[in-house]
């Protein structure tokens, strides 16, 4: 295993260019990472009745995740344990069981080997069924309706897992009727490092104004003066690196400033905001009013606003499917859900404006690395860091303003953790970044 130590330095905030490139780092990532931590894979509006199932990824790991018929939702291998073929090839939809094209071994909605054909007279009744399951996915777990997964069945709990990024996230995730995704995902591919978009959403406020000038200006909407920088109120909002490697920055009183006409969102919100501050309080009510970019470690980002939500699916070191669904609250009237999916199309969308900006910059900021010089050097987001501290109410570590590199350095932070190969319990034992700063 290779010395991670040196990839990441200075608390995270430089990163050697070879993590974005080299197919063993990527290798040890799908061990260290993508084996080990809580992946998303759902929302659990998408299966709501047993037998209802749909296919992802874990890692580079296809998986088929399933509503089981006492309603507890399952996941395993989407691999024939006889020869391997692929078994279920739709993207989702309702079954009673899976059976494999190849030969017609056929799983039970848990996975089990139900049928083999030919059994008495081919196996003499001596194949041991429950050896040929298909491989399980060792923990499933749902916070407020997001199902993850975890191969390792030593990882902490999902809710230990996501940690303050929970009373974060409860902000919009814990309203009446709670949120839904919807879908189906729009895919697309784009030739870059998982890492890259990753960061992107997690800590770039950087960017908006100017990469996404051009799609500012096209987008009449209150975050048109971004444009170029122009009126772009750095010191608005803050950003917030929690223990895990999650993080998200915030625009306050900008929910929904991309919506080109947001006054149906804005009514909503001025009509729930009361609900959530007298719920969760005052902090969090303005959470639920603020724009966010975020990202779950490792490779789930949304922006809670615009309203995307994102997976990052590894493709190898230098590639990755975008998969995008659009988040509401299941209470939203109808018109506010499709002024939802519509602005998401238009911004994120495979084809969206936002998206072809981001997708163009991350591409190149992959494919650089390909110089073997130019692999050697490293790169650099110590932005704010002089700045970043603890904050008297809120969890984590707070960086000021939205334009500033905290949550980057905490997911570099954990993705060196990880990288390791140490236990959960080895690095929950170990001190953890703390500047000796307050931040108001
Ligand atoms: O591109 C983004 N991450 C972004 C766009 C963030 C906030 C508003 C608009
Ligand atoms: Fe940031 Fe070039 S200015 S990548
Ligand atoms: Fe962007």
């Amino acid at each position: 295993m290779k010395d991670v130590t040196k990839l990441i330095l200075e608390d995270g905030a430089v990163q050697d260019r070879r993590i974005y490139w080299d197919q063993d780092i990527y290798e040890q990532e799908l061990e260290q990472i993508f084996a080990r931590a809580w992946l998303f894979l759902a929302h659990e509006s998408q299966l709501p009745k047993p037998g209802d199932f749909l296919t992802t990824r874990m890692g580079e790991d296809n998986v088929i995740v399933a509503r089981q018929p006492d309603g507890s939702i399952k996941a395993f291998i989407n691999s024939c344990p006889h020869r391997g073929n692929v078994v279920c090839h739709a993207d989702s939809g309702n079954a009673r069981s899976f059976t494999c094209a190849y030969h017609g071994w056929a799983f039970g909605l848990d996975g089990d080997l139900v049928t083999v054909p030919l059994e008495h007279d081919t196996y003499y009744d001596a194949i041991e069924r429950p050896r040929y399951a298909m491989h399980p996915v060792a923990k499933v777990e749902s916070y407020k309706g997001l199902v993850f997964g975890t191969f390792d069945a030593s990882a902490p709990s999902l809710r230990d897992y996501l940690g303050d990024m929970a009373w974060y996230m409860d902000s919009f995730l814990d309203v009446p009727g709670g949120v839904e995704l919807l879908g189906p995902p729009m895919k697309s591919i784009l030739n870059c490092n998982w890492k890259v978009p990753v960061e992107n959403f997690i800590a770039d406020g950087y960017h908006v104004g100017w990469a996404h000038a051009a799609a500012l200006k096209a987008i009449e909407s209150p975050l048109s003066p971004l444009a170029g920088n122009q009126a772009y109120d750095v010191n608005t909002g803050l950003q917030v690196a929690t223990r895990g490697g999650h993080g998200f920055g915030v625009i306050w009183d900008a929910a929904a400033a991309i919506h080109p006409d947001g006054a149906l969102y804005r009514d909503w919100i001025a009509q729930r905001e009361p609900l959530v501050r007298e719920h969760l309080g005052e902090w969090r009510a303005r959470f639920y009013n603020g724009h966010w970019d975020a990202s779950i470690f490792p490779n789930c980002s949304f922006l809670y606003g615009t309203n995307t939500w994102k997976l990052w699916l590894p493709a190898g070191p230098h590639n990755i499917e975008v998969w995008t669904w659009t988040l509401v609250e299941k209470d939203m009237p109808e018109a506010l859900k499709q002024m939802m999916v519509a602005t998401n199309m238009m911004t994120f969308g495979t084809a969206g404006m936002l998206e072809t900006d981001d997708g163009e910059n991350m591409e190149q900021c992959t494919g650089s690395n390909r110089g073997w010089v130019t692999r050697r050097g490293k790169l650099y987001s110590g932005m704010g860091q002089v700045r970043e501290g603890t904050h008297p109410e809120l969890p984590g570590i707070v960086g000021k303003g939205i334009v500033c590199e905290t949550s980057n350095r905490g997911f570099y932070r954990r993705w060196a953790e990880l990288m390791s190969g140490r236990s959960w319990e080895e690095i929950a034992r170990e001190p953890h970044y703390a500047p000796n700063r307050q931040v108001a």
